[in-house]
């Protein structure tokens, strides 16, 4: 039973393993989250196969034959070290993963040096961004898409307009709900140049499912001549 255990635990980790969760990864995040979640399943697929395996050997062993249906079964009492064995074994896998989880969190959520600030905002059913002017005589750009130079640590300030949507770009891995009357936030570094839908995660209206934009990862020099090309404009139309 052992090495059946062992065997289905093995394919099961390959198989588990094979199979792409989630789809690229587009910031210094996603890889830590990604990471995670392979020890995840790594840890966990072998425990669940092998419960599976037990269950299914010991039905198919100990299954009632023709005359067994008044006997009844052994006496069994309480067997202390094994008791011991399966609360100890779980509560130091589940104490590793947990620790595992928090230094990763703490990981993706630690404040960098430098950063950008691009306010978000949900209505139903559109984000809206806005950068914070660069300097004093300059004006906040506001753009309905979202801009993001490459390496560059960008933190979302996060803020509703109407009732609770969800802002997310999956290849980010991150998404915080956007709650009306508070501001939530989250932080991730662009790592891959690409455009990548924007969407809200969370049922906020009929036009739900119309809630996608796309945020652009470019070139740090194509991000300024953007900003100042958006400068420009917002300074021809006052
Ligand atoms: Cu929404």
């Amino acid at each position: 039973m052992i090495v059946i255990g062992l065997i289905a635990s093995a394919i099961g980790i390959a198989v588990a393993l094979s199979i792409d969760w989630f789809p690229i990864a587009g910031s210094t995040q996603a890889k830590k989250v990604d990471t995670l979640f392979d020890v995840l399943l790594i840890a966990s697929v072998p425990i669940f196969v092998f419960v599976e395996v037990v269950v299914l050997f010991s039905v198919w062993k100990f299954r009632m034959r023709p005359g067994d249906e008044l006997k009844d079964g052994p006496p069994i009492h309480g067997n202390t070290l094994l008791e011991v064995v399966w609360t100890a074994i779980p509560a130091m896998l589940l104490v590793g993963l947990c620790s595992y989880a928090y230094v990763t969190l703490r990981n993706i959520e630690h404040k960098p040096k430098h950063e950008m600030v691009v306010n978000v905002t949900g209505q139903q059913f559109a984000w809206s961004f806005t950068y914070p002017a660069a300097n004093a005589g300059a004006k906040p750009i506001t753009s309905t898409q979202l801009y993001l130079p490459k390496g560059k640590s960008v933190k979302f300030n996060v803020r509703s307009k109407d009732v609770i949507h969800d802002f997310w770009v999956p290849e980010f891995r991150i998404k915080i709900d956007a709650v009306p009357g508070i501001t939530t936030h989250y932080r991730i570094t662009p790592s891959r140049f690409g455009s990548y839908p924007v969407v809200c995660a969370e049922l906020c209206g009929l036009g739900h499912s119309t809630m996608r934009q796309t945020a652009h990862v470019m070139a740090p020099a194509d991000f300024q001549a953007w900003m100042q090309r958006k400068q420009a404009q917002a300074s021809k139309a006052t």
